[in-house]
């Protein structure tokens, strides 16, 4: 192990004495609920594993060794050091900790502890929207619930800035209590550079460094680069490594040696000697350092066991070492702390290299159960096994200062939105400038919900039409900076005034970063108390890049509305990399995320309006809209109720098909403009062939099956709005479908009301080139929409 650091010197720089000694009793009831919780963290995942029965021949699983790694660090954050208002983003594989401590609270179930990892149980990982018991951030995709903390922070700064809270309500801190190869994942740090961009403060870190991951033990270098990659970045660096009792003997004679045999020992050995226990520890400490003056003494104080208790004595099991560690941070500077601990402490498999998914035995059990003072069937009582009366533990608890606030989610208010967008005018415009130009025309208005937009894209701002709107809402800054383009002497469009009050935030090209933030603002509500109507603008194929962490936000009830432009193959002669394929079967999959391929602006307009309301409903979710810089001819039309309840419904017929007709063409998104071409040729051969106009295959897919559900649940006159569209046509009549994108988005239909289905779209990778020959080479073009027309009639002949 490498040399103890303490804190690092901008800490130490800004901190002044040490904090007031512990009261005593206070550290006992400490002692007790850390023995409590490392029990029911423990025998939760025991009960699951070998108590439930099995009815599938699947192991449950649970990881008690990750979580017996982190109770000490997690008892004395929740019964000591957290405040109401701060909020925590817990490592997923300690979620058990996390119920159990909720538990002792009186804010989870004994049946849900029962049922932990069972439906309707305490959920293996935390969860935001599945739990009961006031999740703050889901976790489980490791290295996402770090982050979001960081993107917290930031709106945590931008709501109070801007007092969308009250003046008096203190700040919190975001903190993330991490597993050490959680820094493994590189959005960790992209958002610690995007963090220092941004000034972060009022986060903590907090690594639960036990140096194993999943598969092996973490190489000791690893310390180092933690450290200073932390300082580089502006973070106060505090680093837990001896407990009280190591330290003081390293104080006595021999004391010296010991701790550089500490330092320098390699983690697979330490790992390996803790595992052993104490006559291994004996063994090899005589080999090494016997004839060092004072060890020999000192081991003889020692029997095994002390002696095992005494060298695994590190600073994150150490209580006192942890409080003292938390307590003294009196800055707002972003802190990580580096908590030394050993993964599986106090269990059986302690050390053991393999212990990641590792379950202790039933014998394990009973003799760990014994040694905790449990009687079997009190498993769950609260104070059973402790030696301090309950009525004082329950006294102590009513005293905690997290649970002085109740309930720390809040219940933000929802915003008024018009209940009608302007529509752009022009006869040539583009789902992109048309979405600018929207945005640019609410940022010249008063209206209170406006002062709600918040705005956000990873350095593309400008090529994704948001310009405007910036140039008059301005960029997002804790502190006033100006314009900070303004000292140039060259000329430009771009007015970026950096500000506190400012709209936007900028990020760096990051679209895990983007995605984060997005969590962070479509949280802003039930963290904060601050409602926010969060826009996050980005190219289409790079959603890929960030899915995950989109997948996370969705996962966790965030709502955002995000604008994905430019996008698919009419992109022409940017190519094959920035042509987007299959997000449009993200769009339709993504739970939690409602997307629309709109063709014309006013399809946008009636889109967004329906948005802004939609990401407040409870009911409701987030939105993603796929546009296109191609100018396309608009219709000329009136927006009914009827048409724009239909456009957010998913489609409507742009030409409605006659009774008897053998075809309809289908279309979704930029293409619709070459499915008007051909539907007119196709209708001198096939009269009154029909024209749908898709503007969100996903909401109709989902739509449709919930009919479906309805139906068979005895609804039977429940009719989807796909199946009400698709009525209108006669059953032996084929469709031909044409998008930008994958042609399974749109392929489903036919199963619908059983016609025959043609679908055309995108299934290779793209290239350069320009519209006509793209369209031409990919067949999304008129003469492709004509053909695949002729194919399905002749089919439909056939048959
Ligand atoms: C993105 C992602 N990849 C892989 C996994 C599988 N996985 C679960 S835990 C883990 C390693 C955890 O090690 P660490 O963070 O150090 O936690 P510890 O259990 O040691 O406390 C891995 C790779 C995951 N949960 N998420
Ligand atoms: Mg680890």
């Amino acid at each position: 192990m490498p040399e103890l650091l303490t804190t690092s010197r901008a800490a130490d720089d800004r901190r002044g004495a040490t904090a007031a000694p512990l009261e005593s009793r206070r550290l006992e009831y400490l002692l007790a609920l850390e023995r409590k919780v490392l029990w029911l963290s423990t025998w939760m995942i025991h009960n699951a594993n070998h108590l439930r029965t099995s009815r599938d021949g699947l192991k449950v699983g649970g990881h008690q060794a990750s979580c017996a790694s982190v109770v000490t660090l997690m008892t004395g954050l929740y019964f000591d050091v957290l405040r109401p208002q701060d909020r925590v983003a817990v490592k997923p594989h300690a979620s058990p900790v996390f119920h159990a401590i909720q538990y002792i609270f009186g804010r989870q179930t004994r049946e849900n502890l029962e049922q932990f990892r069972a439906l309707g149980g305490a959920q293996a990982y935390p969860s935001r929207t599945k739990d009961c018991d006031d999740v703050d951030f889901s976790t489980g995709s490791v290295g996402l619930g770090v982050a979001i903390t960081l993107f917290a922070s930031l709106v945590q700064d931008f709501v109070r800035l801007k007092k969308l809270v009250p003046d008096a309500a203190p700040a919190g801190r975001m903190i993330a209590l991490a597993g050490d190869a959680e820094l493994d994942e590189g959005n960790v740090f992209e958002a610690l550079l995007e963090g220092w961009k941004h000034d972060v403060r009022n986060v903590w870190w907090i690594i639960d460094y036990n140096r194993q991951s999943l598969d092996s033990v973490v190489e000791d270098r690893l310390f180092h680069r933690i450290d200073t990659t932390f300082q580089s970045m502006g973070w106060d660096v505090v680093t837990l490594k001896y407990g009280r009792r190591l330290q003081e003997v390293f104080a006595r004679p021999g004391g010296d040696a010991l701790r550089n045999w500490i330092d320098n020992c390699p983690n697979s050995l330490y790992s390996a000697l803790v595992y052993r226990g104490g006559a291994g520890w004996r063994a090899r400490l005589k080999r090494d350092l016997g004839s060092t003056r004072g060890i020999a003494a000192l081991l003889d104080e020692y029997d095994d066991a002390e002696l095992h208790s005494l060298l695994t004595n590190l600073a994150g099991h150490d209580m006192e070492s942890v409080l003292e560690a938390f307590h003294r941070v009196d800055s707002d500077a972003p802190t990580c702390f580096i908590a030394y601990t050993i993964k599986g402490f106090g269990l059986p498999f302690a050390g053991h290299k393999d212990n990641h998914s590792g379950l202790m035995s039933i014998e394990q059990m009973e003799v760990f159960r014994r040694s905790m003072r449990i009687e079997p069937g009190h498993e769950y009582d609260l104070f059973g096994g402790l030696d301090i009366p309950a009525e004082e533990i329950r006294r102590f608890l009513e005293q905690v200062p997290f649970t002085a606030a109740a309930p720390r989610r809040h219940d933000a208010p929802r915003v008024a939105v018009p209940l009608a967008l302007p529509v752009p005018q022009g006869l040539m415009i583009s789902t992109q400038e048309g979405f600018g130009r929207i945005l640019s025309d609410l940022a010249r208005q008063p209206a209170d919900f406006v002062g709600r937009i918040v705005t956000t894209s990873p350095d593309v701002t400008i090529s994704t039409n948001l310009g405007p709107w910036v140039n008059r809402r301005g960029l997002f800054d804790c502190r006033p900076r100006g314009d900070l383009c303004s000292g140039d002497a060259v000329a430009s469009a771009q007015k970026w005034e950096i500000s506190p009050t400012g709209q936007h935030i900028e990020l760096g090209i990051a679209e895990n970063n983007l995605f984060l933030l997005l969590a962070a603002l479509g949280l802003a509500g039930p963290l904060f108390g601050a409602r926010l109507l969060p826009i996050g603008t980005l190219y289409d194929p790079f959603i890929g890049r960030g899915l995950d962490a989109l997948n996370y936000a969705c996962y966790q009830g965030a709502r955002f509305l995000l604008v994905a432009t430019p996008s698919g193959l009419t992109l022409a002669p940017e190519g094959g990399a920035h042509q987007s394929v299959i997000t449009t079967l993200i769009g339709m999959g993504q739970p939690g995320l409602t997307a629309f391929d709109p063709a014309f602006v006013d399809e946008l307009s009636a889109i967004l309006t329906w948005a802004l309301w939609h990401i407040q409903d409870d009911e409701g979710g987030s939105v993603y809209l796929r546009l296109s810089t191609r100018p396309v001819k608009q219709p000329e039309r009136a927006m009914t109720p009827e048409l724009s309840d239909a456009i957010v419904r998913g489609g409507y017929w742009l030409v409605p098909p006659d009774p008897e007709t053998g075809l309809a063409v289908v279309s979704c998104g930029v293409v619709t403009t070459e499915a008007v071409l051909a539907h007119a040729l196709i209708r001198e051969d096939v009269p009154g062939a029909g024209l749908l106009v898709i503007t969100s295959a996903g909401r109709l897919h989902g739509e449709w099956l919930a009919a479906r559900r309805a139906r068979a649940a005895g609804d039977a006159g429940c009719r989807s709005h796909v199946e009400l569209l698709l009525e209108s046509l006669p059953r032996s009549a084929a469709l031909v479908t044409v998008l930008d994108g994958h042609p399974a988005t749109l392929s489903w239909l036919g199963s619908v009301a059983l016609h025959h289905v043609v679908a055309l779209g995108v299934e290779g990778f793209g290239q350069s080139g320009d519209i006509p020959d793209l369209y031409r080479t990919y067949g999304l073009d008129a003469q492709a929409i004509i053909d695949a027309a002729a194919r399905a009639c002749l089919d439909q002949r056939v048959q």
